[in-house]
């Protein structure tokens, strides 16, 4: 009920705002959480999400990591439409206003589109149809989206998705990018600018440094510079990282998408370059496995090397889904021991997004080792998908369990077990009510 309550707060008619106050944008992969929990609701909202999600879809394919809120209440949030507005000027821009971003953010959206298929097949056959119908006039677009992470951000065919800029990765400043980012430099004084996220939290240590904001706005000015243009940022930007977990939730969006090329009857074409794509992702997952940690790591293009940390990002074969059995006892091994859900300190055995094992770990700042309870949702649906439904089920009780103690924060300390960030965190509330929902 209190999970509802929080994404009727948000819901702003056609789209839900990320958080009342922190985020009062639409931004890419909240949407497709926050869908997979208004399906619960109603089906025809939660596709509602998406579409006005893809409404916004950039020519050449790519779904903007923000979808600006014309009416966000000014000085509410860092960079905004009018730093961002100058991507309107790009020939493969959408109409605009609203503006939008030109980064992107992880695939999730056909695996949500898929959840709410399912869930419109437990309504019954007046929501089946709606489906039908919806599922057939957005494929199209969808196909466009996976194109566009396989073509621009992949032009060397390695299955694995480039990023720009560490918002991309939505784990944002997540060790996984401490390496590649403090190669950038920033090459002129940035005039001042507002922290307006830091009036959302109890204590700034919580989100990430100026130094930090420092680096991620001249990455967002040299991608403006380059007019947004994926070619031009490729040649000469200096934060060029394949993101293994974005590219672990497109396999497992186009193992979705195939299922829903199915729906719509899509040709046998579409069909094949589908299962290239998914099959293409895990031979790229696959070169990026680190036999020392047990893990997949990130690889920075620029200094052609693995950024080698230990995040929950490392988990992405088990996302991916269709592992080897050895690979996955591996991987479940490694969730389980004291590096990561298996940490005698931590309030409940979830794992941090960052492990404790970690220099950089801090159990209260941001992506750096608090828990996500989204990436639980991700970790959860993937155990399911594995056959490993003892695990899954342990999971969403634990997870039930630290949202019941302590509402729908946006992450928790896994110490102390304290909601952190924003409050009212609309995807929080939304895998809760899948969660519920059995
Ligand atoms: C956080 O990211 C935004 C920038 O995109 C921010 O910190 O201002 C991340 O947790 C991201 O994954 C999330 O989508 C967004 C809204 O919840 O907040």
């Amino acid at each position: 009920m209190q999970a509802e309550e929080v994404l009727r707060q948000n819901d702003m008619g056609s789209w839900t705002r990320a958080a009342p106050g922190l985020y009062p944008h639409q931004w890419s992969w909240d949407s497709a959480f926050i869908a997979i929990g208004l399906a619960h609701l109603d089906v025809r909202r939660a596709a509602r999400e998406l579409r006005s999600l893809f409404a916004h879809q950039w020519r050449t394919g790519k779904v903007p990591h923000i979808v600006f809120n014309p009416e966000a209440p000014p000085k509410s949030y860092y960079p905004g439409a009018e730093h961002w507005a100058c991507a309107a000027a790009s020939p493969d821009a959408p109409p605009a206003p609203p503006y939008t971003s030109c980064l992107t953010q992880p695939p999730v959206h056909a695996i949500a589109l898929w959840r709410i298929w399912e869930a419109a097949g437990r309504e019954g056959e007046e929501a089946l149809s709606f489906m039908r119908t919806f599922l057939h006039d957005i494929y199209p677009r969808l196909l466009a989206w996976h194109r566009y992470l396989l073509t621009y951000r992949d032009p060397e065919e390695s299955g694995l998705v480039t990023i720009y800029h560490p918002w991309g990765s939505g784990t944002d400043n997540s060790p996984r990018w401490d390496a590649a980012l403090a190669a950038v430099e920033v090459g002129e004084e940035l005039p001042p600018y507002p922290r307006y996220d830091l009036q959302h939290v109890t204590d700034p240590s919580q989100r990430p440094t100026n130094a930090d904001y420092d680096r991620y706005l001249w990455l967002v000015k040299l991608i403006k510079k380059a007019g947004c243009d994926e070619r031009t940022i490729y040649r000469s930007h200096p934060f060029l990282v394949k993101d293994v977990l974005s590219s672990a939730i497109l396999v497992a969006a186009n193992e979705a998408l195939l299922e829903i090329a199915e729906v719509v009857g899509a040709s046998e074409e579409d069909r094949e370059l589908i299962v290239g794509w998914a099959e293409r992702g895990r031979r790229g997952l696959d070169a990026c496995w680190d036999d020392d940690l047990k893990l997949c790591l990130d690889y920075d293009l620029r200094a052609d090397k693995p950024l080698r940390v230990r995040t929950v990002a490392g988990f992405a074969p088990l996302i991916a889904g269709r592992q080897s059995s050895e690979r996955l006892e591996v991987l479940l091994e490694v969730l389980d021991s004291s590096a990561f859900a298996g940490h005698p300190g931590l309030r409940w055995p979830l794992p941090p997004s960052t492990s404790p094992a970690e220099l950089r770990f801090h159990p209260r700042s941001y992506w750096r080792g608090p828990t996500w309870p989204v990436i639980n949702w991700l970790l959860w649906w993937s155990l399911l998908r594995a056959g490993e439904g003892e695990r899954a089920e342990r999971l969403r009780r634990i997870s039930l369990e630290q949202l019941a103690s302590g509402g729908f924060g946006e992450y928790f300390d896994p110490y102390a077990g304290e909601p952190l960030g924003s409050t009212r965190q609309s995807w929080t509330a939304a895998v809760a009510l899948d969660w519920l929902a059995g």
